[in-house]
């Protein structure tokens, strides 16, 4: 056991709690009645996200899958076919809701790199058959999550896009934390959002908000998200509470990322001391870092032993362990962790 240590919690970044200063500004918000789009904090908080992104309009929504949902939704028509890598977050942990609620196919394609490549959209477009779906949206995930937090540089979104406009493909950029990929790759985010035609992004990761994401695109996408956002039951009243945590988060949480990009880097070169060779630890390229292992039985004992040791991560399939920094871990967290594990055991 951890014998009263403090935990290190490594699950994810969706485990932060809001602080003393975002929850005096939730207390103080000015709100309305959003689904009237008279909720002043709301409409500042998209205002600024839009200008952020260099785009026409966005809008706040209660969670990350429920923006991919609502683009893919919009983006496609029943019967329609979505290509995107198979670890993308819409095709694993989404409930297939895409599938249930709207009659839509996801296709995932495998790729070692963890993201889409075009000669491989290419090759997986569908003619035009009637015994086909039709292939209609491609779905790009930035950072890739479960490929270890890596970023999609621009030069293969720009790739994506050219092949998309050519074969009449729309392209969505699941950007949970696409504040990641720009911290770690000096990219705006308005230069990511110009190559594609809608985005999502997180203010519950990386930027430490209770609650809530932003879909971004044109007017015209925008007013169908809307309605749908509606029709999925995530039209809020008086959200002003929450979105004004995300303009909180803006001002403050988002030019310190590269510190929990330091952290997972620090954290990386602690874990190959303390960790055997039956482990290869992943160089991670933001906050995200993957450990894998030779087997489950290696998986469960490496979970237990840092559990042990105070030190929460999450097994991801038989033989990944991820572990994710963020705000509320201390800064000396990564020495933290390497003292408490020590050299692998038996050394
Ligand atoms: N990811 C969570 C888990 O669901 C795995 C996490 O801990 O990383 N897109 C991406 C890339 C995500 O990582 C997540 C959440 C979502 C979408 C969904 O966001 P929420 O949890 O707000 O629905």
């Amino acid at each position: 056991m951890s014998a009263g240590l403090p935990v290190l919690d490594f699950r994810s970044d969706t485990v932060t709690r809001p602080g003393q200063a975002m929850r005096k500004v939730m207390a103080e918000a000015e709100v309305g009645d959003d689904v009237f789009e008279e909720d002043p904090t709301v409409n500042r908080l998209e205002d600024r996200v839009a200008e952020l992104f260099g785009r026409e309009k966005a809008l706040f929504v209660p969670s990350g899958t429920m923006a991919n949902l609502i683009a893919i939704a919009v983006h496609c028509r029943r019967g329609d076919e979505v290509l995107l890598e198979r670890r993308t977050h819409s095709f694993v942990h989404e409930a297939a809701g895409a599938a249930a609620l709207f009659g839509i196919q996801l296709t995932p394609l495998d790729n070692p790199e963890g993201m889409l490549g075009p000669a491989q959209v290419q090759a997986a477009v569908r003619p035009d058959d009637i015994h086909e779906p039709r292939t209609r949206l491609v779905v790009v995930e930035n950072t890739a999550n479960l490929s270890g937090g890596r970023v999609v540089p621009l030069a293969r979104l720009q790739q994506l896009r050219r092949l998309a406009r050519e074969k009449e493909l729309r392209l969505h950029m699941d950007g949970a934390r696409v504040w990641n990929a720009a911290a770690a790759s000096g990219t705006p985010l308005s230069a990511y959002a110009a190559e594609v035609d809608s985005l999502m992004a997180c203010l519950s990761k990386g930027l430490g908000c209770p609650v809530g994401s932003l879909i971004v695109g044109d007017r015209a996408f925008v007013a169908e998200a809307r309605r749908l956002r509606k029709m999925l039951g995530g039209g809020m009243r008086q959200a002003g509470v929450l979105a004004a945590c995300g303009l909180y988060a803006l001002d403050h949480h988002l030019e310190r990322l590269s510190e929990d990009h330091a952290l997972a880097a620090e954290l990386a070169q602690e874990l190959r001391r303390s960790l055997d060779g039956r482990h290869r630890v992943q160089e991670p390229e933001t906050n995200i870092l993957l450990v894998h292992t030779d087997g489950l039985s290696t998986t469960h004992e490496t979970l237990r032993r840092l559990e042990g040791a105070g030190i929460l991560a999450l097994a991801l399939s038989d033989t990944t362990i991820r572990l994710v920094t963020h705000l509320d871990l201390p800064r000396d967290a990564a020495r933290e962790a390497g003292r408490r594990l020590g050299p692998p055991p038996g050394r």
